[in-house]
């Protein structure tokens, strides 16, 4: 027994781990019940235990059997070594492959947590990018509120503008605005011999002293543009009194005094028919076309002076310059 134990003790030492990994069900077995032989198990320590014809060997045995006369034992042995040796190298290439398929696996974690960790950077540098980005924007948009602000509160404090034609606001479709802004405000709201220029925010008015003076391009009246706007609002009773200078464009290369075709001549194709063409006319309200030429010329009536030029329907758009006037309201 001392040379069985000497002869397969390093092996087994392997095989144990087998043996443990394996839980040695493989290796139990019974011996057949053949009374040629004798009949022993091996455990994973290499010791050797005799057992009858039918037993088995525990989990962490191998069965061992060889003839009674002793004939084959070395054989028998020898078998049981290479087996173990066989096992051992088994062993140790599957310890190898498990180390290989772990370092592997850490390579592969590692690799994966790299790959998800410049992803994530990668996903906050662009989330960082686009919030950086709209802020931008958004300070934009605050900087461009700011300057309109800015220059509405240049025009609510500037008189004469908030109910101006050229305002491209539309008052009328805001709230809170005092009516004097939206209509306009009377001659009548001022001291006499003044105007109103303008309304201020909070309503009141902004007078100054006549004359007025309003530029009529010669386009006022047509399509595209309407009657020139003076500011004066005609109450019953007062008189507005008007002259004019300056040349206007009936066409490319026409030249025309505010007269136009001269007093008493008419147009039966001009926007006022019985009014000289070209020349510089006026309404009251609702009221119809009165002739102003050169001036000077008194009317009365009552509701929104405004001036225009008296030229052929339709043939407006060809016009350029205009008219100076100057009006003064008792
Ligand atoms: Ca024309």
């Amino acid at each position: 027994m001392k040379f069985l134990r000497h002869r397969i003790f390093v092996p087994v030492a392997t095989v144990a781990v087998l043996l443990m990994l394996l839980g040695g069900d493989m290796l139990v077995g019974a011996h057949g019940g053949s009374l040629s032989l004798i009949h022993s198990c091996v455990d994973v320590q290499g010791k050797v235990r005799i057992t009858d014809e039918n037993a088995g060997c525990r989990s962490n045995e191998i069965p061992l059997d060889w003839p009674k006369d002793n004939s084959g034992l070395e054989a028998g042995l020898l078998a049981v070594e290479n087996y173990l040796s066989t096992i051992a190298t088994t062993v140790a290439t599957l310890q190898t492959e498990l180390a290989a398929e772990i370092a592997a696996r850490v390579q592969g974690d590692q690799t994966t947590l790299a790959s998800a960790n410049v992803y994530a950077d990668q996903e906050i540098a662009d989330e960082a990018s686009i919030r950086q980005q709209a802020d931008s924007t958004l300070a934009d948009s605050l900087a461009s509120l700011e300057s309109d602000f800015t220059s509405y509160q240049s025009l609510l404090g500037t008189a004469g503008i908030l109910n101006a034609s050229t305002n491209p606001i539309d008052w009328t479709q805001l709230k809170n605005v005092p009516s004097s802004v939206v209509t306009g405000p009377g001659a009548q709201d001022c001291p006499t011999h003044q105007y109103a220029a303008g309304t201020k925010a909070d309503g009141s008015l902004v007078c100054s002293p006549f004359p007025i003076f309003v530029f009529v391009p010669a386009t006022a009246g047509g399509a595209s543009v309407p009657l020139q706007a003076t500011g004066i609002t005609l109450k019953s009773g007062q008189t507005a009194t008007l002259t004019a200078s300056g040349t206007g464009y009936y066409c490319p290369g026409c030249p025309i005094g505010p007269d136009g075709s001269g007093a008493g001549s008419t147009c039966p194709e001009c926007i006022a028919p019985d009014l000289p063409s070209f020349s510089l006319i006026g309404k009251i309200g609702d009221g119809p076309f009165f002739f102003v030429g050169s001036g000077p010329v008194s009317v009365a009536g009552s509701g929104r002076l405004r001036l225009g030029f008296n030229d052929w329907v339709g043939t407006y758009d060809n016009n350029s310059d205009g008219f100076q006037a100057v009006i003064s309201v008792k």
